[in-house]
């Protein structure tokens, strides 16, 4: 996040899901029949790792909270083009790197300010809710922008499981970091594990999606599989992926990027054209994976959910609290 390069500049090619899908079952085969080393570099990128066919496919239910008349962006785009600093600090390296990590056994600590700790298996928290299928807008800090069909259920669902105390206020996330399955890069600045926090109203909030899977299948593990957190009001690195622990806390948790920068990097960062990135504008952003004339379009406050979550910054100066 702290540096942009040129080289980041996505192709601005759309590959449509069905096509996508059409050539992974011709690769899936092609692999069986072990010519996958002459399919190309293209082709080896949108491979599975090692031992995973294809991924598993997720029943969903519809959602009223799902974004309409937005178009998503490309499969191909959501999973080449990824923020995941664990695995590497370049827009590719997680598409790259991130197949070494191991989604099960996986679960997710509870602890805190809880009436008692407790641990999620993850295919128990899989199955909690019904998943539904969440078309937000996603917006990074950086800039650029995607459309990305989520599919998981409200994160207030989880919270109630977790049976949190009426003295909870924030609750903090914390991502995996694994020297074993992940780069953990030096580079990156960060000091792992990567964490993320949110007040307990906006983590409450119905928007506010406990995350399984994209494009009605699990996780690509670049995206932060096996689960993460979306909140798409906010910029996306509110968002922490791949979730080992859950902590119900009564003050302000420490997040990485504002530990790391405050004054670039606020607590809140909720999606706002009017509050300039020190070093840049954010009253737009470049569509990722849109064609030319598309490729700018004008950041909406909130991202554009105003409607739904400017309540809950009532009397606050967004100015401030950026
Ligand atoms: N653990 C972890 N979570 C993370 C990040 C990260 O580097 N590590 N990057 C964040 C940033 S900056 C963004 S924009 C989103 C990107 O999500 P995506 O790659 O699925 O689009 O993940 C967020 N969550
Ligand atoms: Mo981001």
């Amino acid at each position: 996040m702290l540096t942009l390069k040129k080289s980041e500049i996505p192709s601005s090619e759309i590959t449509p899901k069905q096509t996508y899908m059409n050539r992974r079952a011709f690769m899936t085969s092609a692999a069986a029949a072990g010519v996958a080393a002459v399919a190309g570099e293209r082709m080896s990128r949108v491979m599975r790792p090692a031992g995973v066919e294809a991924a598993e496919k997720l029943t969903l239910v519809k959602s009223p909270l799902s974004t309409t008349g937005v178009t998503p962006t490309s499969f191909e785009d959501i999973t080449h083009y990824n923020n995941f600093y664990e695995f590497g600090v370049d827009k590719g390296d997680p598409a790259r790197n991130a197949g070494k990590l191991q989604t099960r056994p996986w679960s997710v600590q509870v602890e805190g300010l809880v009436k008692e700790k407790k641990t999620f298996d993850i295919d128990a928290l899989l199955k909690l809710k019904p998943l539904e299928e969440r078309v937000y807008r996603h917006r990074c800090v950086e800039a650029w922008s995607m459309v990305i069909p989520w599919a998981g259920y409200s994160l207030s669902e989880f919270i109630n499981a977790c049976e949190p105390l009426p003295s909870a206020k924030f609750v903090q996330f914390i991502s995996l970091a694994d020297r074993k399955t992940e780069i953990l890069p030096f580079e990156a600045g960060i000091s792992w594990p990567y964490q993320e926090g949110l007040r307990m109203d906006e983590a409450m909030h119905p928007l506010t999606l406990l995350t399984f899977g994209l494009y009605g299948e699990v996780l690509p593990n670049q995206d932060g599989a096996p689960v993460r957190v979306v909140v798409p009001w906010k910029y996306g690195f509110k968002s922490a992926k791949s979730i080992v622990k859950v902590k119900f806390v009564k003050s302000q948790p420490s997040t990485t990027w504002n530990d790391m920068s405050p004054q670039e990097y606020g607590f809140y960062s909720n999606v706002n054209p009017n509050v300039d990135h020190p070093r840049w504008s954010q009253k737009r952003e470049r569509v990722i994976g849109a064609p030319i004339f598309r490729q700018l379009q004008p950041t909406l406050m909130f991202n554009g959910y105003a409607d739904q979550v400017a309540s809950l910054y009532t009397g606050m100066d967004l100015k401030k609290n950026f």
